[in-house]
Parts: structure tokens; sequence; C-alpha cells
């Protein structure tokens, strides 16, 4: 059963390793910045730390394309760091968990490299291959398989004259997908990840490992290998067709995943299995994670942080979007864990924009503190197992570019050019979705104190941090909020207590209240005979509490009077709280855990 698992109560740390900690001056963080940082994270409380991939890598998505599996990347250090940064954080009772990058590697790794070579090489089928739409007369390239566009700009097939074929690959042309039907392939993986499990790391988080088992005819071959079609739906905008419905949770996915179970994680405890999985549903969820089916301990699904995207030019394209929305897929979520699943609960990571920018209000220093505990409490207070993104703990904000040229993600880059070129968006507007949806916002150096380079690394170091620090570390720093008891800092510092301490926040069932209301998200949590009541106004304006919430609050008031020490947690004192909850009226971002019996 989930719920006895040792992660039940647990909070996982992400580390974004390029943008932690810089030891030696050169820009980029680095294994022995993270382990000198451990103290801060053990300070904080997480169980777990989860580190974006240290794997040798020529960095074309900031390690997300791996060249070597089995070695860290020289930027990074080497595997006596890595070991050393395992012993100190089991020291401090932190387990660490690796990112674990497998539906495709790097153009540059040596699996690729024999695969291209030739069709009868013996990774020849490693990868998926297949012959252009017109068929190869010799001479000039016949034309792409079918319309796919990769997700980071261009074609999802990139032609290999060597072979005389198209390789397939979803992300950037330097990261081709593996071909998970060949079992070879698979066993070479499964020894990789004994490898590092017996090496003493706690587990891993699968880089979109929905997306392993792809449309196949019944020869194992990607559907429409050899002359007949793929499958091609119609071109959008900028001429290219998402690989996504065909691409993802395919048929095989489970047999895959059970099979890693048992080759990997048989007879081993104590560690933490999560994988990113877009394009899964509620249901399927439920099933992969349902413990009786031995595939994954949770899953990063996305449909919460959609809501704000829609339309042509996908994430680019942000609109308004709706607190009911938001409360319908943390519901979702919560139905997994009710029909025996586990599901995890993210607002940030290296991938989406800073939450406190993105839904809260970072217009001035006091709604920013607020509307960051409120949008804290929220997530933390759901059911499911709580990621914190670093610097997301400090309410750090988006970015502070203004030009191109100051980011360096290839998907912004790239996107930019195809969508601009294509009269998708303007150049305004582009700059604009990039502001607002862009990754490089997550990826800013973290803000240690309010140093010239935020304390990422030294002042006077040679080499400035490889992406801008944000103006804002005056203000926004560790350093600062670590010394003030009101700072958010020290409120997801009580938020990650509350888990550990109280039953009924980690393992209580989750029920919504006035489920229509659009300013107000207000839930119970239920364990035996307690049960909390929480409340959240998601906005910068005063608001009313409604009516569900309301009777619940006059039920408690017929028994006793509203009552201070029963605020488990707000961000206001519990004086101010109680008076709100009595007179049904709440400050901006007013957010409480109130305990009713
Ligand atoms: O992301 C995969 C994914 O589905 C996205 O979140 C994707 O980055 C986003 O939609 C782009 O808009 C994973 C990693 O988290 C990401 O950093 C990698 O770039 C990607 O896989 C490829 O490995
Ligand atoms: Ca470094």
């Amino acid at each position: 059963q989930a719920l006895d698992a040792w992660w039940s109560d647990a909070v996982v740390y992400q580390v974004y390793p390029r943008s932690f900690q810089d030891s030696n001056g050169d820009g980029i963080g680095d294994l022995r910045g993270i382990t000198s940082r451990l103290s801060y994270l053990a300070g904080l409380g997480v169980d777990v730390v989860w580190l974006s991939p240290v794997y040798q890598s020529p960095q074309d998505d900031n390690g997300y394309d791996i060249s070597n599996y089995q070695d860290i990347d020289p930027m990074f250090g080497t595997l006596a760091d890595m070991d050393e940064l395992l012993a100190k954080a089991h020291e401090l009772g932190i387990k660490v968990i690796m990112d674990l990058v497998v539906n495709h590697t790097s153009d540059e790794h040596a699996w690729f490299k024999a695969s291209r070579a030739s069709k009868t090489s013996d990774h020849a089928d490693w990868y998926i291959w297949e012959d252009p739409k017109t068929g190869f007369t010799g001479g000039e390239k016949g034309a792409e398989p079918n319309n796919w566009g990769s997700y980071f700009g261009g074609s999802a097939w990139q032609w290999v004259p060597e072979r005389g074929q198209y390789y397939f690959h979803q992300f950037s042309r330097k990261q081709p997908d593996l071909n998970w039907e060949n079992p070879d392939m698979r066993r070479a993986v499964f020894s990789m990840m004994n490898w590092w499990m017996d090496r003493g790391i706690d587990g891993f988080r699968m880089d979109v490992i929905s997306l392993i088992s792809k449309l196949h005819d019944e020869n194992g071959k990607l559907r429409g290998v050899n002359g007949s079609l793929l499958p091609e739906e119609p071109a959008g905008p900028d001429g290219f067709s998402s690989p996504s419905p065909d691409c993802s949770d395919g048929p095989r996915l489970d047999e895959f995943l059970s099979e890693m179970r048992c080759e990997v994680f048989a007879g081993r405890e104590g560690f933490l299995t999560v994988g990113e999985a877009p394009g899964i549903s509620g249901e399927r969820a439920e099933h992969i994670t349902n413990p009786k089916n031995g595939e994954l301990d949770m899953l990063f699904l996305f449909e919460h942080v959609g809501i704000d995207q829609r339309g042509v030019g996908g994430k680019w394209n942000v609109t308004d979007w709706k607190l009911s929305d938001l409360r319908h897929s943390f519901a979702k979520y919560e139905h997994i864990v009710d029909d025996g699943g586990w599901t995890s609960l993210f607002f940030c990571n290296h991938d989406q924009p800073r939450i406190v920018s993105r839904w809260g209000d970072d217009s001035t220093e006091q709604l920013r503190t607020r509307s960051a505990k409120a949008l804290g409490l929220l997530l933390h207070m759901h059911r499911g197992t709580p990621y914190i993104y670093q610097g997301e703990e400090l309410g750090m904000t988006n970015a502070d570019y203004t030009r191109l040229d100051q980011y360096q993600d290839l998907e912004s880059i790239n996107m930019y050019h195809q969508l601009v070129d294509a009269k998708v968006f303007t150049h305004e507007e582009m700059m604009a979705g990039i502001a607002a949806m862009g990754r490089d916002n997550s990826r800013t150096p973290m803000q240690w104190d309010d140093s010239k380079y935020a304390g990422f690394e030294s002042a006077d170091a040679a080499t400035a941090p490889w992406l801008e620090v944000n103006a804002n570390k005056a203000t926004i720093n560790a350093q600062a909020q670590m010394a003030d008891d009101n700072s958010v800092f020290a409120f997801y510092k009580k938020l990650i207590e509350l888990r550990h301490t109280n039953v009924t926040v980690a393992l209580g069932d989750w029920n919504a209240l006035d489920e229509e209301d659009e300013q107000v998200y207000a839930f119970t949590r239920i364990y035996e005979d307690n049960e909390l009541l929480v409340i959240v106004n998601v906005s910068s304006e005063t608001a009313r509490i409604p009516q569900q919430t309301r009777a619940l609050i006059d039920l408690v008031r017929e028994k006793n009077a509203l009552d201070e020490s029963r605020i488990l947690l707000s961000n206001d004192d519990a004086t101010d709280s109680v008076q709100e909850l009595g007179t049904g009226i709440l400050q901006p971002w007013t957010a409480l855990v109130y305990e009713m019996k």
C-alpha cells in the first residue's frame, strides 16, 4: 500500500545543479557546490533531493542530452565528488535521487554513433529509424517520414546520409529517441540503473517516461515503417503536427515499467521512483502508481500547469486562468490516491516559470511574500508528495530579462525564431510569452545573499554566472530570509514540519469545498477523528468566505468559540486569522489551516 511507504510523508527538493552553487568560479554550479549547501537543505527539513542531470553531456539541453550515463560531466565534477555528496547527504538524513533520461540519449552517445554508422551495426535498432516518405533513390534525401514537429522546433526527423534514413527525435536534433522495443537496449539501460543504485543513490526521477513506448505495428516497428504511412495530423501554422497523440502512453508502457521494477528495484528498499508523465490520464496514472501493479511510486502530471495556456502557439499563448480549473485538476490527482495510487504535488520545476510571478503577485514586496506563502500552503496542504524547486522556498521570481540574447534556453530561442518567422506571433508577443513562460525563469542562479553574484559564486570570480542573476537578489535571498521568522523560507520550514508531524496533513482524505468559487480555494482534510479546514484567498483583493465553507465554520462555532490555538498555520498572526474566520472577510492572499476537531 502506498500509504505505508516511507515516502508517504516526505518532501522532495529539486536541485538544478547548473544554477545552485558554483564552487570554483567558472560560472556554472557543480557537485561540490551542492555538497557545501546540504546543511541548508537539512535546515529546511527536506527528506529527499532530486538532482537534475549531472552526467557527461554536450549540454545541448543542459544535461538532458546524455553522452555517457556512467560518468559525471567535468563541468559538474567527478564520480568522487558524487560519492562525497551522497555520503554527506546520507549523514544528514537526506536521500538523493538522480534524473534518469532514457527516452533519448545525446547524438554523441556511443550507442548512437554506432547506430547511425550503418544499418547492420549491432546498435542499428537501438534508435528509431525511418525511410524517407517518398522512397530514397540515392543522391538526394527524400521527404521526412511525416509532419511531426520537435517540441524544441523544426521537424522531429533528422536525415543521416550514411543510412539513407531519418532518425526520430521528439526533443532537439541532438536528443535522438531510443527504441524501447529493442530488448538489448533495455538491458543496457537497466544495467546502468543498477550500477547507480549499487553506488548508493536512492532512486530516480524519470524524464518523460510516458513517452518511451510509441505506437508500433505488429513487427515492433514504429507504425508506418517501410513504406506504410505514419499517422499524420493536420499541421499547425508553423507547418508541423505534434507527435504526442501517437508517442505518449504507448501500448507497452506498463510492460516496460514492470520489467524495470523487476530488473532494477526488486529486493531493494528505501528507494523512490517518480516518473515525469506528460500525456497520461488520471486513470492511467492510478494504474501506474498503484503498488499492486509494480510500476512506479508516483508521477508528475501536467494538467494543472496547463490551465493558463490555450490555442494557437501553445505554451507561449498565455491566457487568464480559473481557480475552478486548478481545483478540478487537483481533484483528479486526489482521486488517483482515493483509488489506490499516489500523486506528486508541484507548481515549479526547471521547465516551469516561478509560481509567485505566474499565479501569485510579485508587484510589491508585501504581496510577493504573502502570495508565495499562500500558494505554498495551498499546494502543501494537499495529499501527495510535495516537490519544492530550488528558490521556491524563498519566493524567487521570474527572470527580469528584456532581450532575447539574455536567454540561453534552446526551447525559448528556437521557438522564438520558428513562431515569429511563421508570423504566429509578433516580436513583442513572443517576448512577452517567453518572459511569462520561458524555462530560464526558473534557471536564474539561486539567490543566497545580496552580493554581486548572489552568493552563487564569489563576487570576485573571474567568470560571471552562465545565466544573469536577478537584480532582486538585493531583497530576495536566503541569508535575509533565514534571519526572519516571517519570511517565505520560515513558512516553508513550517509546511514541511507540519507534514512530518501531522498525520492528517500527510494522509487525510481531501474534500473540496465551494467547488465553483473563483476566488477562495477551500478544502478539508480528514483522518480518523481529526479534521482540518484549509482556506486560501487566491487573489490580491479581499474575499468573502463562500457559503459551504462558512457553514462549516458556523458548525464549529455552535460548539465552541473559534480558538487561536487551533490555527495550525497561517500567513497572518493567529488573532487576525481567527477574526477573519469570524467576520468571513479574508484579506488579500490570506491562507490558513484551522483544526476543527
Ligand atoms: O521535459 C519534458 C516535457 O514534457 C516538458 O516539460 C518540456 O520541457 C516542456 O514542455 C517544454 O515546453 C523533460 C525535461 O524536464 C526537460 O528539461 C527536457 O528538456 C526534456 O524532458 C527533454 O529531456
Ligand atoms: Ca563550477
